[in-house]
Protein backbone atom coordinates (compact mmCIF):
# COMPACT_ATOMS: atom_id res chain seq x y z
CA UNK A 1 0.00 0.00 0.00
CA UNK A 2 1.04 3.51 -0.81
CA UNK A 3 1.34 5.66 2.13
CA UNK A 4 -0.06 9.04 1.97
CA UNK A 5 1.30 12.04 3.35
CA UNK A 6 -0.45 14.98 5.00
CA UNK A 7 0.58 18.25 3.50
CA UNK A 8 -0.77 21.35 5.05
CA UNK A 9 0.08 24.76 3.42
CA UNK A 10 1.15 27.99 5.09
CA UNK A 11 -2.38 28.96 7.16
CA UNK A 12 -2.69 32.58 4.88
CA UNK A 13 -1.95 30.24 1.49
CA UNK A 14 -5.02 31.23 -0.43
CA UNK A 15 -7.05 28.65 -2.36
CA UNK A 16 -8.51 30.30 -6.07
CA UNK A 17 -9.58 29.46 -9.07
CA UNK A 18 -10.05 31.10 -12.34
CA UNK A 19 -11.56 31.98 -15.36
CA UNK A 20 -11.39 35.14 -18.33
CA UNK A 21 -13.97 37.16 -19.28
CA UNK A 22 -13.95 36.45 -23.35
CA UNK A 23 -14.26 32.65 -22.32
CA UNK A 24 -17.17 32.32 -20.13
CA UNK A 25 -19.87 35.60 -19.94
CA UNK A 26 -21.28 35.67 -23.57
CA UNK A 27 -23.49 38.53 -24.07
CA UNK A 28 -21.01 39.49 -26.41
CA UNK A 29 -23.45 42.65 -27.90
CA UNK A 30 -25.70 43.10 -24.44
CA UNK A 31 -25.96 46.08 -22.52
CA UNK A 32 -23.55 47.86 -25.16
CA UNK A 33 -20.42 45.78 -25.19
CA UNK A 34 -18.76 45.89 -28.41
CA UNK A 35 -17.02 43.89 -30.02
CA UNK A 36 -13.09 43.01 -29.05
CA UNK A 37 -10.45 41.55 -31.33
CA UNK A 38 -11.40 38.21 -30.21
CA UNK A 39 -15.19 38.71 -31.23
CA UNK A 40 -13.68 39.44 -34.73
CA UNK A 41 -10.76 36.55 -34.65
CA UNK A 42 -13.48 33.90 -34.17
CA UNK A 43 -16.77 35.22 -35.95
CA UNK A 44 -13.17 35.08 -38.63
CA UNK A 45 -14.26 31.54 -40.77
CA UNK A 46 -11.75 29.01 -40.25
CA UNK A 47 -9.92 30.62 -37.19
CA UNK A 48 -11.06 28.49 -34.51
CA UNK A 49 -12.24 24.76 -34.05
CA UNK A 50 -15.46 23.93 -35.82
CA UNK A 51 -15.63 28.00 -36.19
CA UNK A 52 -16.68 28.31 -32.72
CA UNK A 53 -17.26 32.00 -31.13
CA UNK A 54 -18.17 32.95 -27.71
CA UNK A 55 -21.56 34.78 -28.38
CA UNK A 56 -22.86 32.83 -25.32
CA UNK A 57 -19.64 31.29 -24.09
CA UNK A 58 -21.07 30.19 -20.49
CA UNK A 59 -23.45 32.81 -20.48
CA UNK A 60 -21.88 33.73 -16.83
CA UNK A 61 -23.20 37.43 -17.57
CA UNK A 62 -26.58 36.08 -17.04
CA UNK A 63 -25.62 33.15 -14.58
CA UNK A 64 -22.78 34.72 -12.41
CA UNK A 65 -25.04 34.24 -9.35
CA UNK A 66 -25.60 30.60 -9.97
CA UNK A 67 -21.23 30.42 -10.27
CA UNK A 68 -21.00 32.23 -7.12
CA UNK A 69 -22.89 29.96 -5.49
CA UNK A 70 -21.06 27.06 -7.18
CA UNK A 71 -17.55 28.39 -6.04
CA UNK A 72 -18.34 28.82 -2.20
CA UNK A 73 -19.70 25.34 -2.60
CA UNK A 74 -16.17 24.86 -4.16
CA UNK A 75 -14.43 26.43 -0.77
CA UNK A 76 -12.68 28.57 -2.52
CA UNK A 77 -11.79 32.19 -0.75
CA UNK A 78 -10.46 33.97 -4.10
CA UNK A 79 -12.52 33.95 -7.50
CA UNK A 80 -9.79 35.48 -10.14
CA UNK A 81 -11.48 36.84 -13.37
CA UNK A 82 -11.07 39.21 -15.50
CA UNK A 83 -12.69 42.41 -16.61
CA UNK A 84 -13.82 43.02 -20.73
CA UNK A 85 -12.45 46.40 -21.75
CA UNK A 86 -15.22 46.99 -24.14
CA UNK A 87 -17.82 46.07 -21.48
CA UNK A 88 -16.74 49.07 -19.78
CA UNK A 89 -14.92 51.44 -23.16
CA UNK A 90 -16.97 50.01 -26.26
CA UNK A 91 -14.77 51.73 -27.90
CA UNK A 92 -11.23 51.45 -25.97
CA UNK A 93 -11.42 54.92 -25.15
CA UNK A 94 -13.66 57.98 -24.28
CA UNK A 95 -16.98 57.09 -23.46
CA UNK A 96 -17.90 54.86 -20.34
CA UNK A 97 -20.85 52.09 -20.43
CA UNK A 98 -22.58 52.42 -17.18
CA UNK A 99 -24.12 48.38 -17.37
CA UNK A 100 -20.33 47.53 -18.03
CA UNK A 101 -19.88 49.15 -15.02
CA UNK A 102 -22.56 47.99 -13.36
CA UNK A 103 -22.38 43.90 -14.36
CA UNK A 104 -18.71 43.79 -12.91
CA UNK A 105 -20.63 45.86 -9.63
CA UNK A 106 -22.94 43.03 -8.66
CA UNK A 107 -20.49 40.54 -9.51
CA UNK A 108 -18.20 41.98 -7.21
CA UNK A 109 -20.90 42.36 -4.63
CA UNK A 110 -21.78 39.03 -4.94
CA UNK A 111 -18.73 37.26 -4.95
CA UNK A 112 -17.70 39.44 -1.35
CA UNK A 113 -21.01 38.48 0.32
CA UNK A 114 -20.32 35.20 -0.55
CA UNK A 115 -16.84 35.35 1.08
CA UNK A 116 -15.23 35.21 -1.48
CA UNK A 117 -12.38 37.78 -2.58
CA UNK A 118 -12.26 39.64 -6.02
CA UNK A 119 -8.88 39.11 -8.06
CA UNK A 120 -9.30 41.25 -11.12
CA UNK A 121 -7.53 41.00 -14.43
CA UNK A 122 -8.05 44.07 -16.00
CA UNK A 123 -6.59 42.64 -19.53
CA UNK A 124 -6.83 38.89 -20.66
CA UNK A 125 -6.20 39.19 -24.41
CA UNK A 126 -10.18 40.97 -25.40
CA UNK A 127 -8.70 44.28 -26.62
CA UNK A 128 -11.75 46.47 -27.92
CA UNK A 129 -11.83 46.22 -31.71
CA UNK A 130 -11.88 49.86 -32.60
CA UNK A 131 -8.27 50.05 -30.73
CA UNK A 132 -7.47 47.68 -33.36
CA UNK A 133 -8.51 48.94 -36.54
CA UNK A 134 -8.42 52.72 -35.83
CA UNK A 135 -5.34 52.90 -33.41
CA UNK A 136 -3.29 49.48 -34.82
CA UNK A 137 -3.47 47.98 -31.40
CA UNK A 138 -0.73 46.99 -29.28
CA UNK A 139 1.59 48.18 -31.90
CA UNK A 140 0.85 51.86 -30.74
CA UNK A 141 3.15 52.72 -28.41
CA UNK A 142 -0.13 55.18 -27.56
CA UNK A 143 -1.82 52.34 -26.59
CA UNK A 144 -0.20 52.62 -22.88
CA UNK A 145 -1.92 55.79 -22.27
CA UNK A 146 -5.27 54.59 -23.86
CA UNK A 147 -4.81 50.92 -20.76
CA UNK A 148 -3.63 52.97 -18.55
CA UNK A 149 -6.99 55.55 -18.64
CA UNK A 150 -9.26 52.39 -18.83
CA UNK A 151 -7.22 51.08 -15.47
CA UNK A 152 -7.93 53.78 -13.89
CA UNK A 153 -11.51 53.67 -14.13
CA UNK A 154 -11.66 50.30 -13.26
CA UNK A 155 -9.84 51.25 -10.11
CA UNK A 156 -12.02 54.27 -9.44
CA UNK A 157 -15.25 52.04 -9.83
CA UNK A 158 -14.53 48.88 -8.37
CA UNK A 159 -11.14 49.98 -6.30
CA UNK A 160 -13.00 50.14 -3.07
CA UNK A 161 -13.74 46.37 -3.06
CA UNK A 162 -11.27 45.21 -4.94
CA UNK A 163 -7.44 45.08 -3.65
CA UNK A 164 -6.12 42.65 -6.04
CA UNK A 165 -5.42 44.08 -9.29
CA UNK A 166 -3.85 42.12 -12.00
CA UNK A 167 -2.87 44.10 -15.28
CA UNK A 168 -2.28 41.45 -17.78
CA UNK A 169 -2.50 37.96 -18.67
CA UNK A 170 0.28 36.26 -20.12
CA UNK A 171 1.98 39.36 -22.56
CA UNK A 172 3.91 36.36 -23.67
CA UNK A 173 0.94 34.87 -25.48
CA UNK A 174 -0.26 37.95 -27.02
CA UNK A 175 3.15 38.53 -28.65
CA UNK A 176 3.81 35.07 -29.84
CA UNK A 177 0.57 33.43 -30.49
CA UNK A 178 -1.37 36.74 -31.61
CA UNK A 179 1.87 38.50 -33.61
CA UNK A 180 4.24 35.85 -34.45
CA UNK A 181 2.04 32.15 -34.90
CA UNK A 182 -0.60 34.19 -35.71
CA UNK A 183 -3.00 31.49 -34.21
CA UNK A 184 -4.71 33.91 -31.57
CA UNK A 185 -5.97 37.61 -32.05
CA UNK A 186 -5.38 39.31 -33.99
CA UNK A 187 -3.48 36.91 -36.13
CA UNK A 188 -0.62 38.14 -37.39
CA UNK A 189 2.27 36.53 -38.65
CA UNK A 190 5.35 37.93 -37.80
CA UNK A 191 9.14 37.58 -37.08
CA UNK A 192 9.59 41.34 -35.41
CA UNK A 193 5.88 42.22 -34.48
CA UNK A 194 6.23 39.86 -31.46
CA UNK A 195 9.04 41.73 -29.75
CA UNK A 196 7.69 45.28 -30.62
CA UNK A 197 4.23 44.29 -29.17
CA UNK A 198 5.64 43.06 -26.09
CA UNK A 199 7.34 46.39 -25.20
CA UNK A 200 4.37 47.97 -25.72
CA UNK A 201 2.49 45.81 -23.02
CA UNK A 202 5.39 46.14 -20.45
CA UNK A 203 5.15 50.06 -20.96
CA UNK A 204 1.17 49.73 -20.78
CA UNK A 205 1.34 47.28 -17.03
CA UNK A 206 4.10 49.82 -16.18
CA UNK A 207 1.28 53.25 -16.54
CA UNK A 208 -1.11 51.15 -15.35
CA UNK A 209 0.60 50.30 -12.06
CA UNK A 210 1.73 53.62 -12.02
CA UNK A 211 -1.65 55.19 -12.15
CA UNK A 212 -2.83 52.82 -9.37
CA UNK A 213 0.33 53.66 -7.04
CA UNK A 214 -0.43 57.50 -7.39
CA UNK A 215 -4.04 57.40 -7.14
CA UNK A 216 -5.83 54.57 -5.94
CA UNK A 217 -3.44 52.39 -3.83
CA UNK A 218 -2.91 54.57 -0.80
CA UNK A 219 -6.48 55.10 0.04
CA UNK A 220 -7.74 51.59 -1.43
CA UNK A 221 -4.43 49.83 0.54
CA UNK A 222 -4.52 47.34 -2.66
CA UNK A 223 -1.99 45.42 -4.60
CA UNK A 224 -1.42 45.51 -8.02
CA UNK A 225 1.03 43.49 -10.65
CA UNK A 226 1.19 41.23 -13.53
CA UNK A 227 0.70 37.41 -14.49
CA UNK A 228 3.51 35.52 -16.87
CA UNK A 229 3.12 32.57 -18.09
CA UNK A 230 6.52 30.25 -18.42
CA UNK A 231 6.72 26.53 -19.15
CA UNK A 232 9.84 24.68 -17.41
CA UNK A 233 12.72 23.61 -19.64
CA UNK A 234 14.84 21.05 -18.48
CA UNK A 235 18.20 20.53 -19.95
CA UNK A 236 17.94 17.28 -22.14
CA UNK A 237 21.79 16.42 -21.36
CA UNK A 238 24.42 17.29 -18.90
CA UNK A 239 26.07 19.14 -21.46
CA UNK A 240 27.34 22.52 -20.66
CA UNK A 241 25.28 23.75 -24.24
CA UNK A 242 22.01 21.63 -23.35
CA UNK A 243 21.88 24.04 -19.76
CA UNK A 244 22.74 27.17 -21.64
CA UNK A 245 19.93 26.17 -24.00
CA UNK A 246 17.53 25.56 -21.36
CA UNK A 247 18.45 28.81 -19.84
CA UNK A 248 18.07 30.51 -22.86
CA UNK A 249 14.68 29.34 -23.72
CA UNK A 250 13.82 30.26 -20.08
CA UNK A 251 15.05 33.85 -20.94
CA UNK A 252 13.52 33.95 -23.81
CA UNK A 253 9.68 32.84 -22.06
CA UNK A 254 9.79 34.42 -18.61
CA UNK A 255 12.92 36.82 -18.53
CA UNK A 256 11.66 38.62 -21.46
CA UNK A 257 9.02 40.13 -19.32
CA UNK A 258 10.22 39.58 -15.62
CA UNK A 259 14.04 40.78 -15.99
CA UNK A 260 12.54 44.35 -17.19
CA UNK A 261 10.15 44.38 -14.15
CA UNK A 262 12.65 42.77 -11.62
CA UNK A 263 16.57 43.46 -12.93
CA UNK A 264 15.81 46.85 -15.05
CA UNK A 265 16.14 45.19 -18.50
CA UNK A 266 15.48 42.60 -21.16
CA UNK A 267 17.75 39.42 -20.68
CA UNK A 268 21.14 39.67 -22.21
CA UNK A 269 21.11 36.54 -24.30
CA UNK A 270 17.84 38.49 -25.91
CA UNK A 271 19.59 41.63 -26.31
CA UNK A 272 22.91 39.81 -27.94
CA UNK A 273 20.70 38.00 -30.38
CA UNK A 274 17.41 40.13 -31.26
CA UNK A 275 20.30 42.79 -31.86
CA UNK A 276 18.40 46.01 -33.65
CA UNK A 277 14.81 43.75 -33.73
CA UNK A 278 14.55 44.33 -30.25
CA UNK A 279 13.22 47.86 -28.75
CA UNK A 280 15.13 49.69 -26.33
CA UNK A 281 13.21 51.13 -23.25
CA UNK A 282 13.96 54.88 -22.42
CA UNK A 283 15.36 55.79 -19.19
CA UNK A 284 11.31 57.14 -18.17
CA UNK A 285 10.13 53.50 -19.13
CA UNK A 286 12.86 51.65 -17.38
CA UNK A 287 12.15 53.90 -14.40
CA UNK A 288 8.38 53.21 -14.60
CA UNK A 289 9.13 49.59 -15.01
CA UNK A 290 11.09 48.61 -12.14
CA UNK A 291 9.73 47.05 -9.10
CA UNK A 292 6.13 47.52 -11.44
CA UNK A 293 4.83 44.65 -9.65
CA UNK A 294 3.63 43.90 -6.04
CA UNK A 295 4.12 40.17 -6.67
CA UNK A 296 4.97 37.15 -9.30
CA UNK A 297 1.94 36.17 -11.02
CA UNK A 298 2.56 33.66 -12.84
CA UNK A 299 0.68 31.16 -15.10
CA UNK A 300 2.27 27.52 -15.30
CA UNK A 301 1.26 24.28 -16.86
CA UNK A 302 4.41 22.15 -18.25
CA UNK A 303 7.54 21.35 -18.99
CA UNK A 304 9.69 20.37 -22.34
CA UNK A 305 13.10 19.42 -22.58
CA UNK A 306 15.58 21.76 -24.30
CA UNK A 307 18.61 21.16 -25.98
CA UNK A 308 21.14 23.77 -28.00
CA UNK A 309 20.76 23.58 -32.02
CA UNK A 310 23.37 23.97 -34.31
CA UNK A 311 22.63 27.18 -36.53
CA UNK A 312 23.36 25.48 -39.40
CA UNK A 313 22.72 22.10 -38.52
CA UNK A 314 19.39 20.44 -39.40
CA UNK A 315 16.21 21.00 -37.03
CA UNK A 316 14.38 18.23 -36.10
CA UNK A 317 10.98 18.72 -35.33
CA UNK A 318 10.13 21.80 -34.09
CA UNK A 319 8.16 21.60 -31.23
CA UNK A 320 5.43 24.22 -29.95
CA UNK A 321 6.63 26.67 -27.32
CA UNK A 322 9.80 28.48 -29.71
CA UNK A 323 6.48 30.55 -30.87
CA UNK A 324 7.93 31.41 -33.66
CA UNK A 325 10.97 32.88 -33.45
CA UNK A 326 12.62 29.60 -32.73
CA UNK A 327 15.68 31.48 -35.00
CA UNK A 328 16.48 34.29 -32.05
CA UNK A 329 17.10 31.05 -30.16
CA UNK A 330 18.09 27.98 -31.32
CA UNK A 331 16.92 25.69 -28.71
CA UNK A 332 15.78 22.19 -29.61
CA UNK A 333 12.01 21.45 -27.23
CA UNK A 334 11.06 17.70 -26.80
CA UNK A 335 8.41 15.95 -24.71
CA UNK A 336 9.33 12.26 -22.81
CA UNK A 337 7.61 9.89 -24.52
CA UNK A 338 6.55 8.40 -21.14
CA UNK A 339 5.11 11.63 -19.74
CA UNK A 340 1.23 11.05 -18.94
CA UNK A 341 -0.75 13.70 -21.82
CA UNK A 342 -3.57 16.58 -21.17
CA UNK A 343 -5.73 16.39 -24.04
CA UNK A 344 -4.03 19.48 -24.46
CA UNK A 345 -0.59 17.14 -25.68
CA UNK A 346 0.61 19.46 -22.69
CA UNK A 347 3.15 16.80 -20.34
CA UNK A 348 2.42 16.25 -16.96
CA UNK A 349 5.02 16.79 -14.96
CA UNK A 350 4.75 18.43 -10.90
CA UNK A 351 8.83 18.42 -10.91
CA UNK A 352 9.00 21.33 -13.45
CA UNK A 353 6.91 23.18 -11.05
CA UNK A 354 9.07 23.25 -8.30
CA UNK A 355 11.93 23.70 -10.42
CA UNK A 356 10.41 27.10 -11.98
CA UNK A 357 9.60 28.42 -8.77
CA UNK A 358 12.94 27.77 -7.67
CA UNK A 359 14.02 29.11 -10.77
CA UNK A 360 11.93 32.59 -9.90
CA UNK A 361 12.82 32.80 -6.86
CA UNK A 362 16.87 32.75 -7.64
CA UNK A 363 16.85 34.69 -10.24
CA UNK A 364 14.30 37.78 -8.77
CA UNK A 365 15.38 37.67 -5.29
CA UNK A 366 12.36 35.94 -3.55
CA UNK A 367 9.45 37.58 -4.65
CA UNK A 368 5.94 37.00 -3.61
CA UNK A 369 4.74 34.36 -6.33
CA UNK A 370 0.79 33.63 -6.69
CA UNK A 371 -0.13 30.73 -8.98
CA UNK A 372 -2.46 32.36 -10.86
CA UNK A 373 -3.76 29.66 -13.56
CA UNK A 374 -2.55 25.81 -13.12
CA UNK A 375 -4.63 22.85 -14.24
CA UNK A 376 -5.39 20.82 -17.45
CA UNK A 377 -7.59 19.77 -20.40
CA UNK A 378 -9.08 15.95 -20.19
CA UNK A 379 -11.57 14.57 -22.20
CA UNK A 380 -14.12 14.93 -19.59
CA UNK A 381 -17.61 12.99 -19.79
CA UNK A 382 -21.04 13.28 -17.97
CA UNK A 383 -21.98 9.66 -17.18
CA UNK A 384 -25.25 9.32 -14.82
CA UNK A 385 -24.76 12.71 -13.88
CA UNK A 386 -21.34 12.38 -12.87
CA UNK A 387 -17.96 13.40 -14.15
CA UNK A 388 -15.15 11.08 -13.34
CA UNK A 389 -12.15 12.60 -13.66
CA UNK A 390 -9.30 11.04 -11.28
CA UNK A 391 -6.42 12.30 -14.03
CA UNK A 392 -7.36 15.88 -13.33
CA UNK A 393 -6.79 14.64 -9.31
CA UNK A 394 -3.82 13.12 -10.50
CA UNK A 395 -2.27 16.30 -11.82
CA UNK A 396 -3.61 18.43 -9.08
CA UNK A 397 -2.24 16.46 -6.41
CA UNK A 398 1.02 16.31 -8.14
CA UNK A 399 1.46 19.93 -8.81
CA UNK A 400 0.32 21.05 -5.41
CA UNK A 401 2.85 18.80 -4.13
CA UNK A 402 5.61 20.38 -5.99
CA UNK A 403 4.34 23.50 -4.68
CA UNK A 404 4.24 22.48 -1.10
CA UNK A 405 7.93 21.18 -1.68
CA UNK A 406 8.93 24.45 -3.06
CA UNK A 407 7.56 26.40 -0.07
CA UNK A 408 9.28 24.06 1.80
CA UNK A 409 12.30 24.87 0.19
CA UNK A 410 12.10 28.55 0.52
CA UNK A 411 10.16 29.65 -2.37
CA UNK A 412 7.37 32.84 -1.28
CA UNK A 413 4.20 30.91 -2.72
CA UNK A 414 1.20 32.57 -1.16
CA UNK A 415 -1.56 31.44 -4.07
CA UNK A 416 -2.94 28.94 -6.27
CA UNK A 417 -5.39 29.63 -8.43
CA UNK A 418 -6.69 26.45 -10.48
CA UNK A 419 -7.92 26.71 -13.93
CA UNK A 420 -10.80 26.51 -14.26
CA UNK A 421 -13.90 27.20 -12.62
CA UNK A 422 -15.63 26.26 -15.16
CA UNK A 423 -15.15 24.59 -19.00
CA UNK A 424 -15.24 27.19 -21.48
CA UNK A 425 -13.99 28.56 -25.06
CA UNK A 426 -10.27 27.45 -25.38
CA UNK A 427 -9.33 30.22 -27.83
CA UNK A 428 -8.61 28.95 -31.13
CA UNK A 429 -9.78 25.36 -30.34
CA UNK A 430 -13.19 26.09 -29.10
CA UNK A 431 -14.88 24.35 -27.21
CA UNK A 432 -13.41 21.06 -27.50
CA UNK A 433 -11.23 21.42 -24.84
CA UNK A 434 -12.29 20.43 -20.74
CA UNK A 435 -10.09 22.86 -18.86
CA UNK A 436 -13.33 22.95 -15.74
CA UNK A 437 -13.49 22.05 -12.19
CA UNK A 438 -17.26 22.17 -13.16
CA UNK A 439 -18.85 20.59 -16.47
CA UNK A 440 -20.66 22.56 -19.04
CA UNK A 441 -23.40 21.05 -20.91
CA UNK A 442 -23.24 23.73 -23.96
CA UNK A 443 -26.67 22.65 -25.48
CA UNK A 444 -28.48 23.43 -21.68
CA UNK A 445 -25.29 25.42 -20.17
CA UNK A 446 -25.78 23.25 -17.26
CA UNK A 447 -23.51 23.23 -14.82
CA UNK A 448 -22.23 20.14 -12.85
CA UNK A 449 -19.17 20.08 -10.82
CA UNK A 450 -16.51 16.90 -11.75
CA UNK A 451 -15.46 15.15 -9.05
CA UNK A 452 -12.06 16.92 -8.73
CA UNK A 453 -13.93 19.99 -7.85
CA UNK A 454 -15.36 17.81 -4.98
CA UNK A 455 -11.62 16.62 -4.34
CA UNK A 456 -10.94 20.08 -4.12
CA UNK A 457 -13.48 21.41 -1.71
CA UNK A 458 -11.70 19.31 0.90
CA UNK A 459 -8.38 20.37 0.02
CA UNK A 460 -9.42 24.08 0.68
CA UNK A 461 -11.31 23.53 3.81
CA UNK A 462 -7.91 21.02 5.17
CA UNK A 463 -5.44 23.81 3.93
CA UNK A 464 -4.11 20.62 2.31
CA UNK A 465 -4.49 16.92 1.71
CA UNK A 466 -3.08 13.77 2.13
CA UNK A 467 -1.17 12.64 -1.24
CA UNK A 468 0.35 9.64 -2.52
CA UNK A 469 4.57 9.63 -0.60
CA UNK A 470 5.88 8.94 -4.03
CA UNK A 471 8.64 10.97 -4.42
CA UNK A 472 9.52 9.79 -8.48
CA UNK A 473 7.24 13.17 -10.03
CA UNK A 474 9.15 15.51 -7.36
C1 LIG B 1 -3.67 30.31 -20.72
N1 LIG B 1 0.82 28.12 -24.82
O1 LIG B 1 -3.43 30.28 -22.09
C2 LIG B 1 -4.73 31.38 -20.55
O2 LIG B 1 -4.44 32.35 -19.58
C3 LIG B 1 -6.11 30.84 -20.42
O3 LIG B 1 -7.02 31.79 -20.89
C4 LIG B 1 -6.22 29.50 -21.12
O4 LIG B 1 -7.54 29.03 -21.18
C5 LIG B 1 -5.31 28.53 -20.40
O5 LIG B 1 -3.99 29.03 -20.31
C6 LIG B 1 -5.26 27.15 -21.04
O6 LIG B 1 -4.73 27.21 -22.34
C7 LIG B 1 -2.36 29.72 -22.71
O7 LIG B 1 0.68 27.71 -25.99
C8 LIG B 1 -2.52 29.35 -24.03
O8 LIG B 1 1.96 28.05 -24.28
C9 LIG B 1 -1.47 28.81 -24.74
C10 LIG B 1 -0.25 28.65 -24.12
C11 LIG B 1 -0.08 29.03 -22.80
C12 LIG B 1 -1.14 29.56 -22.10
Amino acid sequence: MIEKQLLTFPSNFIWGSATSSYQIEGAATTDGRAWSIWDAHAHTPGRTHNNEHADVGCDHYHRYREDVALMADMGVKAYRFSISWSRIQPDGRGEINAKGIAFYNNLIDELIANGITPWATLYHWDLPLALQTEKDGWLNPEIADFFARYASICFEHFGDRVTHWITLNEPWVVAILGYGEGVFAPGRTSKNEPYLVAHQLLRAHAKAVQCYRQKFQKTQGGTIGITNNCDWREPLTTSRADKDAAERSLEFFLGWFADPIYLGDYPQTMKDRVGDRLPRFSKEDKALLKDSSDFFGLNHYTTLYASDVDPNGEVQNEVYGNGGIFEDQYVQLTADPKWKMTSMNWGIVPWGCRKLLEWIRNRYGNPPIYITENGCALDDRIEDGEIRDPLRQEFLEGYLTACHEAIANGVDLRAYFVWSFMDNFEWALGYSKRFGMHYVDYETLERTPKNSAIWYREVTQNNGFRAADDKEHL
